[in-house]
């Protein structure tokens, strides 16, 4: 038996509906930005969600349907150029207050907090993109109560490899079987379950019909959780596998918003 200490937040998708109005849309800015014929609708963007991490998205997409456009010399730097053009893209829309919370998160967040819980954040999506969606809407107070922020530039791979959570456990001091993950995706699942890990699933636009196995709870709306009835199944579950390498790996500055 081991007691819930923490909450790790994905963010696309679990905190805010950012995908499909928010980086889908900035993806196809770019693409016009430069010139490109392409555009990813509801449906294509849906399928490319299974590749995490924007540039990494694009790569795939190209040399799905552009094979000879990703056979340039200098493809990798028009990629780079394109990532980085959505995300400015990305970052002014948070900045004119185009995304917002889901529904019940605030409070969720408020309870988690008066219960002594720890918060963090373990996201694959760029860390301007983080700050942007944190400082667009919510106050600095519950801001700086999320002391580890893993976000993409920090690993070396992205969910679904564990790394991303690993890396939180050990920025926070924690074993796995002392964090819950809140993840919306199969790849978040799955990067949870690799480190250890039990997830909580809150259903999203794009996963609202996937399997996910293995997952503590899966609802669809974060109004619908109680944190006491989670804490109590987070504990009845929890396996006792206990790592010890979790606390022994060091932890890099760049994991620390503060
Ligand atoms: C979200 C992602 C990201 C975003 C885009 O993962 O996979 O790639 O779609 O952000 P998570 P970037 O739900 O784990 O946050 O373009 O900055 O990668
Ligand atoms: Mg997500």
């Amino acid at each position: 038996m081991s007691e819930l200490r923490a909450l790790l937040f994905d963010v696309d998708g679990t905190l805010a509906e950012t995908e499909r109005d928010g980086h889908r849309a900035a993806f196809n800015q770019a693409f016009g930005d430069y010139r490109l014929p392409w555009h990813w609708s509801e449906r294509l963007y849906g399928s490319l969600l299974r590749i995490t991490g924007g540039r990494e998205r694009i790569a795939h997409f190209a040399g799905e349907y552009h094979p000879d456009w990703l056979a340039q010399a200098d493809a990798a730097a028009q990629i780079a150029a394109i990532h980085s053009r959505k995300n400015q893209h990305y970052q002014e829309l948070l900045r004119n207050g185009g995304i917002a919370l889901r529904k019940g998160v605030r409070p969720l967040l408020a309870q988690a907090r008066a219960a002594g819980l720890q918060l963090g954040i373990v996201t694959t999506t760029s860390r301007g993109n983080l700050e942007g969606l944190l400082a667009a809407t919510l106050d600095a107070e519950t801001r700086a109560a999320f002391r580890v922020c893993v976000a993409g530039e920090d690993v070396a791979r992205k969910k679904p490899d564990p790394e991303c959570y690993e890396l939180a456990l050990a920025a926070m001091g924690l074993r796995p079987e002392q964090a819950l993950a809140v993840e919306d995706s199969r790849n978040g699942l799955l990067a949870a379950h690799g480190a250890g890990l039990q997830a909580l699933i809150v259903r999203s636009f794009y996963f609202s019909d996937e399997d996910f196995p293995g997952a503590l709870s899966v609802v669809d709306d974060f109004r619908d959780l109680n944190l006491g009835e989670l804490s109590r199944e987070f504990e009845r579950l929890c396996r006792v596998t206990v790592s010890d390498m979790t606390q022994s790996v060091g932890v890099p500055d760049t994991v620390l918003v503060q």
